[in-house]
This record gives C-alpha cells, sequence and structure tokens, in this order.
C-alpha cells in the first residue's frame, strides 16, 4: 500500500457537459504545493490558507478558490489542497489532467485510508464516512453520523476495559494460588463474563443492520383488476411507466422504480391486479404469482379499492389475501364521484373493512401528497422502530461478526471459570479482548483494510 505519493481527484461530481458549476478537485501528499506552485506559476506558503486564483485554460482564465492545508493539521495528515473551479466541464477536465501530470489519480476511499494510516480517524469512524458518502437516508446517515461520533468506539473500549480488570484480578488469583488468595472468587469472576457478554448481546440486537439499511424499503400496490392500480404508480412517479387502460388484467409483470420521498426512498412496484378466482390460463396464474409474492415481501402495501365500485365482495377476498402486514387503504378514482357523495361512500368503506380508506384520484392528483406524507411517515416508523437506546448504532458484517464471536467466547471462559478451569478461561478472555480490537487498526490485515475503503467513492 503506497501511502506516500501525492494523490488527486475530483471530489464533486463532474458537471454536465455545457453547464457551468462549482467542481472541487482534491490533492494530498507530499508533492501537493509543488504541483500547485507549478499550476499557478507562483509560489504558495506552506501553511493552512485560503485564497482566490487564476489558472489559465488554454489562455482563458479560470477562476477558483484553493484551500492549503500543512501536514500534519489535514483531513489526511498529510499536505492537501482543495481548489474549488466554477467552470465548464472541458475546462474542468483540463485542469485535473494538468494536475495528474504531476500526481496520480486517487482510488476510492484512498484520502479516508490515509486518514485512518494517519491515525486522523479510527476505523469506526472511517466506515462512518463510508456510509454517509454511501447513504442516501436521512435515518441511515444519522445512524452513521453517531456512529462517526465514536460511540462504538467507546462502548467496545469499555467492554475492553473491563475485560482487561478481569483478567488482572484472576491472574492476581492464579498467581498467589499457594497462599490460597481467592482475588476474584469464582462465581463472581464467572458472573462479571456473563454481564459483559449481554452488553455485547444488546449491541448486536439493538442496533440497526446496516445490510437492511442500504436496502430501500419496498412498497407494493395491491388491489383487484382495473382498481387504478397503474395510473396511481404513473401519478406517484410523476411519469407514465405502467401502461394503463380499461381493458381488464392489463399488467402482468411486477414493475419496480424508485419512488424519492425526501429524507427516503423507496421501490415502489406496480403488479398484476389479485384475483380470488382459478387462474384463466397460465399467463394469469404466473401474473397472479409474481403479484403475490412481490406483495409478500413489501414493506408496505397500499391497498387499492374503486371508489365508485358498488360490489366489493372480490376486495374483501383480496384483502384477506393479502394478510396482516402494514397497508394503507385507498380510495382510488375519487374524481369519478361527486364531492359530496366521497364521505359517505369512505365511511362504508371505512366500516366495511375496519381501515382508514384516504381518497386519491391519479387522473387529477388529488390526495398524492397526502398519500406519499403517509407511506414516508410509515416506512420511517418501521426503520426507528427498533430499540432507542443503540438503535441508531449501526454495524455492518464486520461488527457484527466481531461482536459475535466475542460473545461465545465470553459464555465459554464463564462456564470454564465455574468449573475451576481458570486458566482456559483466562486464555479465552484474552483472546475476546485482541477480539474486540480489531475494531481498531491493531489486528487489521491489509485485505481488510482495502476492503473497507473500496466502499468509498473516488475523492474520500
Ligand atoms: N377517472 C379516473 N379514471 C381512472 C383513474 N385511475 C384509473 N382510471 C381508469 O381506470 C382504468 C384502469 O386503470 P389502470 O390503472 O390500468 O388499472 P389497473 O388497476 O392497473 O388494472 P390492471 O393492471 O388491469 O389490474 C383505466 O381506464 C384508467 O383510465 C382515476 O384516478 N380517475
Ligand atoms: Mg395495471
Amino acid at each position: 500500500m503506497v501511502t506516500d505519493d501525492t494523490i488527486a481527484a475530483l471530489s464533486s461530481p463532474p458537471p454536465a457537459v455545457g453547464r457551468v458549476c462549482a467542481s472541487i478537485l482534491r490533492l494530498s501528499g507530499p508533492q501537493t504545493f509543488s504541483v500547485l506552485e507549478k499550476l499557478l506559476g507562483s509560489s504558495i506558503p506552506r501553511r493552512r490558507g485560503l485564497f482566490h486564483a487564476e489558472l489559465s485554460v488554454e489562455g482563458i482564465p479560470v477562476p477558483a478558490v484553493i484551500y492549503t492545508f500543512a501536514a500534519p493539521h489535514s483531513y489526511t495528515g498529510q499536505d492537501m489542497a482543495e481548489l474549488h473551479v466554477s467552470a465548464a466541464a472541458a475546462a474542468v477536465e483540463r485542469i485535473f489532467s494538468q494536475i495528474l501530470e504531476r500526481t496520480r489519480q486517487a482510488r476510492p476511499g484512498e484520502f479516508t485510508l490515509r486518514a485512518y494510516l494517519n491515525g486522523k480517524l479510527d476505523l469506526t469512524q472511517a466506515e462512518a464516512v463510508a456510509q454517509i458518502v454511501s447513504g442516501s437516508n436521512t435515518a441511515q446517515v444519522l445512524a452513521a453520523e453517531k456512529l462517526l461520533a465514536g460511540r462504538l468506539a467507546q462502548t467496545i473500549g469499555q467492554i475492553q476495559a473491563a475485560l482487561l480488570d478481569w483478567l488482572s484480578r484472576l491472574e492476581a488469583g492464579l498467581d498467589f494460588a499457594e497462599e490460597d488468595i481467592e482475588i476474584l472468587p469464582a462465581a463472581q469472576a464467572a458472573q462479571i463474563l456473563q454481564s459483559l457478554r449481554s452488553q455485547i448481546e444488546q449491541l448486536l440486537t439493538g442496533a440497526l443492520r446496516y445490510e437492511r439499511m442500504i436496502d430501500l424499503p419496498s412498497v407494493g400496490i395491491a388491489g383487484a383488476v382495473n382498481a387504478g392500480k397503474s395510473m396511481l404508480t404513473n401519478a406517484l412517479l410523476g411519469r407514465p411507466r405502467s401502461i394503463v387502460s380499461d381493458a381488464r388484467a392489463v399488467t402482468r409483470d411486477v414493475l419496480a422504480e424508485i419512488l424519492p420521498l425526501g429524507d427516503l426512498d423507496c421501490v415502489l412496484f406496480d403488479c398484476a391486479g389479485l384475483s380470488t378466482q382459478p387462474p384463466l390460463d397460465a399467463l394469469d396464474a404466473l401474473a397472479q404469482q409474481a403479484a403475490r409474492s412481490a406483495l409478500q415481501k413489501a414493506d408496505l402495501i397500499l391497498f387499492c379499492i374503486d371508489i365508485t365500485k358498488p360490489d366489493r365482495t372480490e376486495d374483501r377476498g383480496i384483502f384477506t389475501l393479502l394478510g396482516s402486514g402494514p397497508l394503507l387503504a385507498l380510495a382510488t378514482q375519487s374524481d369519478r364521484l361527486a364531492p359530496a357523495e366521497i364521505p359517505a361512500r369512505l365511511a362504508q368503506l371505512n366500516a366495511e373493512f375496519g381501515r382508514e380508506f384516504l381518497p386519491v384520484s391519479a387522473l387529477r392528483g388529488d390526495g398524492l401528497d397526502a398519500l406519499k406524507e403517509q407511506i414516508r411517515k410509515t416506512l420511517l416508523q418501521q426503520r426507528t422502530a427498533a430499540p432507542e437506546t443503540d438503535a441508531a448504532l449501526m454495524l455492518n458484517q464486520r461488527h457484527r461478526r466481531i461482536l459475535s464471536e466475542t460473545s461465545a467466547a465470553l459464555a465459554e471462559a464463564a462456564k470454564q471459570v465455574e468449573q475451576g478451569r481458570e486458566e482456559i478461561a483466562a486464555m479465552l478472555v484474552r483472546s475476546a479482548w485482541e477480539q474486540l480490537g480489531g475494531f481498531e487498526r491493531e489486528n487489521l490485515s491489509e485485505a481488510v483494510l482495502e476492503q473497507i475503503f473500496s466502499r468509498f467513492c473516488i475523492g474520500k
């Protein structure tokens, strides 16, 4: 792993062709200042600073704001600079390629990797940066920020300290064994281990699963044929994604699209209208099966009934079929009733299904903002339903593996010490302590590091 050359990256999204916008070019490494001096044709003091400069791109002046940081007082701990340039894509590319003549293009996460290797961040903090960079949901970012504040590192540190204390007390007992001084009675020793173990288990169960957080929640639109599911899908997405027709059973496939809901995105999907009747043909059977299995996995179902429909026998069957998972009930095509008729119809539906129906019109857009807000609220509640205390601690696979292994080792150690095998218990606790050290830099192989930092995007 080379860390003493000078790297550079375009740290902002590249401007669209033909557009002028602010771009950030970032450099880190011992040649940072000399590369800048070459670029500007003037000397620059080696210290933290901010100045305005004019770069020349094929004779055209391009204004830039330049931030400089001198080692070790920078994000990476090395000499660093950031050039903020307002220019068209072609000019930014030209400047970047001039910089690349004397530097190497940074790999994903390489700036943060250097920060970590120079002791500027601990590993859990660096991972939090990775999660913030790759996270699109606010809930995800908030959890990552908590991690960044070092909460996880702190909790683990406390458990490690307690293990060390336990070891020293137990080993004192072993050293003075002949004198029959029992420093830490076996029952107490086992009890301490059990309580540390339950702290670890709490971390494991209370924390949100990172793997789950990066999966977007899915929202399925369900209802009878012709309820207006596809038109609603299109209206929510704001574009014609799904075919709408008054012919029956038009939608066959499961069509999924990302629906942005402000601070939370979800996957919205439209599928075939459900039926409680036996399938008409092979295609119908496949469409029904695809719809049912997609809806079963959905985090939330939008159950649609055409508000004008007089006979709702079929809808009751479908409602039963959908089961008891999270569901919002919608009375669709509300524009087809006179406004004065709507309240009575809603009351009927509410009584019949024991649900509060929200009237919507995909045609006119009525009720869609309220619907989006309800979807967002419901999904957010699902995400934060984990226990309050450690809900915001986000653990990834590596954290989980270390914690589970430590927990198992402590359980075994407690058993051993109860049976009078203190030496074995001490050995297990020592290795558990080392395991927990895996949260920090000591025990990490380069391969693990590379894997962690490769999740970053270039320029971070
Ligand atoms: N007036 C009015 N008509 C609607 C509305 N939504 C759907 N429709 C009409 O209802 C018919 C069926 O709409 P679709 O969205 O295709 O219904 P679907 O539930 O997807 O039907 P399948 O895919 O066949 O199960 C079409 O003729 C639409 O124009 C609405 O909000 N207002
Ligand atoms: Mg459809």
